[in-house]
């Protein structure tokens, strides 16, 4: 793995520690201790925290491990719905604020746990009447917004699975994962809001599903009411669902293992694959790295930055802060619009204490300049965290500094949709490096290793391997339960992250980048397979490979390599259609910024496209091995 090597990286040694106060208020202040015995007593450990949750059943066991097969909380029953509201109100906290949502305008719209579950009881109410059940598949392609929590919640009350699909994804993208999830039914809206502008969703809908008959309806929040859902029995309004159908509606008691839901995410090859997450230890599992690692108490607001569509949304903005019955900030539209000091004004204003979002933003702020945090006052905030991609040390240090002003902590989150929850991690009372995601969170045994499974040595390039089940983990693909086994089976029988990554000698991992051919474009996970199938639908188009290429702000930038039918001319006009069709099949996140009309691809000689040749040229690296290059 020498050309992953970089003699930069693993000289970040820099210790800082966390402020005391900070320490003196944390759940967990001695990490070694506690660390180690959650080690011998994996399963004790877990069903400890899960004393702390509400169990209609209580469990028989708490795993049991058939590689690689996981169940957990064996025999237990709860609802997921129940812990995140009915719990806090019966225990007298239905006033207190559960969301509060803003907009890149300023409107502003708070909801108390009471209030969220009337609206998620009487949709949940109103989903049953339109003939949806337990086990059956909704489709949620939503703003970010109190709307799409509780579509979420709503399907998690009656056992309906849902499938969040990002609201920047096009039709293309949408249609795959509602077909493969063969969902019955579709919640959407007229719009999101972005950048000052109406995104039209609902249209987009109605091209994905154009040929899929097995959807009996499409629930549609009306923002503007514009009456868009008059014109057909299919269309049903969210608001007046909602409205029609108030009174309680009892949780459904799931079984531990039942399923939440699906989530698509990008693999090296073919279509995306449905993470498949169950109800009892990704409850359990998000709930308890949410309060340690962001060390949520009582009266904390909170502020997750991501969007629903994505495993953070999922977990740290919808289940984790609503199962800990903290108040969240919910955002839509985009950080630095109508100003780039819109995220810093929201924190000042709401009096935000933990703020978890993403380095390509950081990135992207900092450009703006110090003065623009300056101006607020950031003083509530006391912690802050990371997650998507690895935060470099120089974005780190801003955040410390301008944002934290360095009396905050950051806590840098590994982990991915497979995982569910928190993997590796700094939590907030011991010290952090800048540029390294921390240790291993409670209970999991992290190791890198080279392609045998071999420990490698400290501060060495490997594989980063979790050699243990979680509560959290996949428990399949959808439909794929081939792909799932691969997880477990490529490297020496444990989970195989397929992201590099070292391990220094005081135990902190610092993840390097992934593996495959899984690009981060922005935090945002696409699969070069996915891009590459889009740009060939271009008719011009007969053959495509995509690479990254480092951007100082995205993280990673697309660029592709196309090879044209014979005796059509490049132009740039061609690059623009070629930009267009990703931009409809996928959505602008996807969007190749670069092309190079080439005459052929480097191949193997089993017709792989070897990318790394292409990305070795771009970037001036070393080839490496080419053996099995074709000519
Ligand atoms: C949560 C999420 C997962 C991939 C993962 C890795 C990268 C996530 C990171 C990080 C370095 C961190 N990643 N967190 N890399 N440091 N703190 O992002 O899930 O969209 O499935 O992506 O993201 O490469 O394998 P997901």
């Amino acid at each position: 793995m020498s050309n992953y090597k970089d003699e930069v990286h693993l000289k970040v040694q820099e210790k800082i520690y966390p402020p005391e106060d900070i320490v003196k208020r944390a759940w967990i202040k001695d990490y070694d201790e506690v660390y180690k015995r959650s080690i011998e007593d994996r399963e004790g450990f877990w069903a400890e925290v899960a004393e702390e949750l509400h169990w209609f059943r209580k469990w028989d066991k708490v795993l049991e491990w058939n590689f690689p097969y996981a169940k957990w909380f064996v025999g237990g029953k709860t609802n997921i719905t129940y812990n995140a509201l009915d719990r806090h109100i019966k225990n007298g906290k239905g006033d207190k604020i559960a969301y509060i949502y803003v907009d890149e305008d300023g409107n502003e719209e708070k909801v108390t746990y009471s209030e969220l579950l009337e609206k998620v009881n009487a949709l949940a109410n109103g989903l049953k009447r339109l003939g949806l059940k337990k086990g059956d598949r909704v489709s949620i392609y939503m703003p970010n917004s109190i709307e799409a929590v509780v579509s979420m919640l709503a399907c998690a009350r009656i056992g309906v699975i849902h499938s969040v699909v990002f609201a920047g994804f096009s039709e293309g993208a949408l249609h795959m994962r509602i077909d493969d999830a063969k969902a019955s039914a579709v919640i959407t809206a007229t719009y999101t809001k972005r950048r000052g502008r109406k995104i039209p969703l609902l249209p987009t809908v109605e091209k994905a599903i154009k040929d899929l008959d097995y959807i009996k309806n499409v629930i549609v929040w009306d923002r503007d009411k514009e009456g868009v859902t008059d014109k057909d029995d299919k269309y049903v309004d969210l608001n007046r669902l909602i409205e029609e159908n108030k009174g309680e509606c009892s949780p459904e008691e799931m079984d531990s293992e039942d399923p939440l839901f699906i989530l698509y995410t990008s693999g090296t090859t073919g279509k995306p694959k449905g993470v498949l997450h169950t109800t009892g230890g990704y409850m359990v599992n998000t709930y308890y790295t949410a309060k340690i690692v962001f060390d949520l108490h009582e009266d904390d607001i909170y502020w997750c930055t991501a969007d629903i569509g994505w495993i953070t949304g999922h977990s740290y903005i919808v289940y984790a802060p609503l199962t800990n019955g903290v108040t969240s900030v919910i955002m839509e539209g985009v950080p630095v619009y109508p100003h780039p000091g819109i995220w810093w004004e929201y924190v000042d204003k709401y009096r935000v204490n933990i703020f978890y979002t993403a380095p390509t933003a950081i990135r992207m702020l900092m450009r703006f300049g110090d003065e623009i945090p300056a101006k607020y006052d950031l003083s509530s905030l006391r912690i802050l965290g990371s997650v998507g991609e690895p935060i470099n040390p120089e974005a780190w240090h801003w955040y410390y500094e301008h944002i934290g002003r360095k009396r905050c902590v950051i806590v840098d989150t590994w982990w991915q949709t497979e995982t569910g929850s928190h993997m590796i991690t700094t939590i907030p009372s011991y010290p952090m490096k800048p540029g390294k995601a921390g240790k291993p969170f409670f209970t999991i045994e992290a190791a890198v290793v080279d392609k045998n499974g071999n420990e490698l040595p400290p501060n060495t390039v490997g594989y980063l391997v979790i050699k243990n089940p979680w509560p959290s983990m996949l428990r399949t693909c959808w439909g794929n339960p081939e792909r799932y086994e691969k997880y477990w089976k490529e490297i020496d029988n444990v989970y195989n992250a397929d992201d590099l990554a070292s391990i220094d000698e005081d135990g902190y991992i610092m993840i390097v980048g992934r593996a495959d051919d899984v690009l981060s474009v922005a935090g945002h996970r696409i699969g070069t397979m996915e891009v590459e199938s889009a740009i060939v639908e271009h008719p011009d188009v007969v053959e495509a490979a995509v690479i990254g290429k480092p951007d100082p702000i995205k993280g990673q930038k697309i660029k592709a390599f196309v090879v044209l039918k014979v005796g059509v001319e490049p132009s740039d006009q061609l690059k623009k259609e070629i930009q267009n069709t990703v931009r409809e099949i996928l959505g602008p996140i996807a969007i190749p910024e670069e092309i190079d009309f080439v005459d052929k691809l480097p191949k193997t000689r089993s017709g792989k496209i070897m990318r790394r040749v292409l990305r070795a040229q771009e970037l001036g690296l070393e080839v490496g091995d080419l053996s099995t290059l074709e000519d």
